[in-house]
Parts: structure tokens; sequence; C-alpha cells
């Protein structure tokens, strides 16, 4: 496949994805896989802050996100997967820039992600978005390894990404 050949639509999820977006964050390998029922929630009450890219009848991508409840001008961006067929192909990036162009985002003045050192992706592409944006990144130290049960869990530092110009 190459990408002349994608047809990808974004679009926003309906509950009927969740098992799907469970199975894609299951085989992506660098995200923490929540429940079927937590996928399902953000398909049906998050779907205004959530993007499915689609390749017929394929997920290629999910995007999930929400606004903080302490700050209401701050996104959170909860994960980014692409499946592993549609990598490097611009779909995370894609489905970040079809999230914010819907009207109730321009309220944005934050964006907020926790990137482990081995998401190289969400790194790539939140750095790139900061460039394309001359907005800046700060990021903090987050949620450190020990917080989590896992014994393997990675730390997830905070990027904290903006000021954006709301309208
Ligand atoms: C931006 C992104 O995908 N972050 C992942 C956060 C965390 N490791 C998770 O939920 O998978």
């Amino acid at each position: 496949m190459t990408f002349s050949d994608l047809n990808i639509r974004y679009r926003n999820p309906i509950p009927e994805d969740g098992q799907k977006v469970w199975k894609l964050i299951r085989d992506a390998g660098t995200l923490d896989l929540n429940s079927a029922y937590c996928y399902l929630l953000l398909s049906d009450y998050y779907r205004d802050t959530c993007v499915i890219a689609e390749d017929g009848h394929e997920i290629a991508g999910f995007l999930s996100s929400f606004y903080s409840p302490r700050e209401e001008r701050t996104l959170f961006v909860w994960q980014i997967a692409v499946a592993d067929a549609y990598r490097k192909r611009g779909i995370g990036k894609a489905m970040l820039s079809h999230l914010l162009d819907r009207e109730i985002h321009r309220k944005m003045v934050y964006l907020e992600a926790t990137v482990s050192p081995a998401n190289i992706a969400s790194d790539r592409l939140f750095q790139s978005m900061a460039r394309d944006q001359a907005v800046s990144v700060q990021i903090t130290s987050g949620y450190k390894a020990q917080l989590f049960p896992e014994q393997k869990h990675e730390d997830e530092p905070l990027y904290r990404i903006g000021p954006f110009s709301s309208y």
C-alpha cells in the first residue's frame, strides 16, 4: 500500500466503533489498554472530542480527548493510536487537525497530553504541531512511573502546548 492508495475518512465515533477501537489500542503496542466499556463511553459521550480514521470498514486510527474539568479551555488529548499498517502516513497529524477544525474547539487555549519516552510518534506529532502553530511546548514531570501498578510502566511526562488564540 502506498500513500496515494489511501483514502482515509475522518469522523466522530459512534458506539458501534467501541470494540474495534479497543482492538486497535490492544494491538497498537505502546498505549495503555483501557476497558472495552471505556472505549464505548468515549465513542458515545465524548464523540465530539474523539476522531476515527477509517479506510473503508477498517479503523486505521483513533484519537480521544476531553476538556479538563478544572480548566475549561484546556483540551487533554488522551490517546492517539494508528494501526500498524497505516503508520508513517500522517494519519495522527490528520486526526488532530480534523479534531481542532471542529467549531467547539475554537475556545481551546491549551492542549495537554502525557507522552511516554516510547511514544515517539506522539512526541514528534506534538512538537511538529507546536512548530507549525508557533506556540511553545512545556514539558513537566507529569505522572511518574511509580504511580502505576505495573512494574514496567514508563514515566508519562506532561506536555502543555499553547497558548493558542481562541476565537
Ligand atoms: C497522546 C497519547 O497517546 N498518550 C498516551 C497516554 C497513555 N500512555 C495512554 O493512555 O496510553
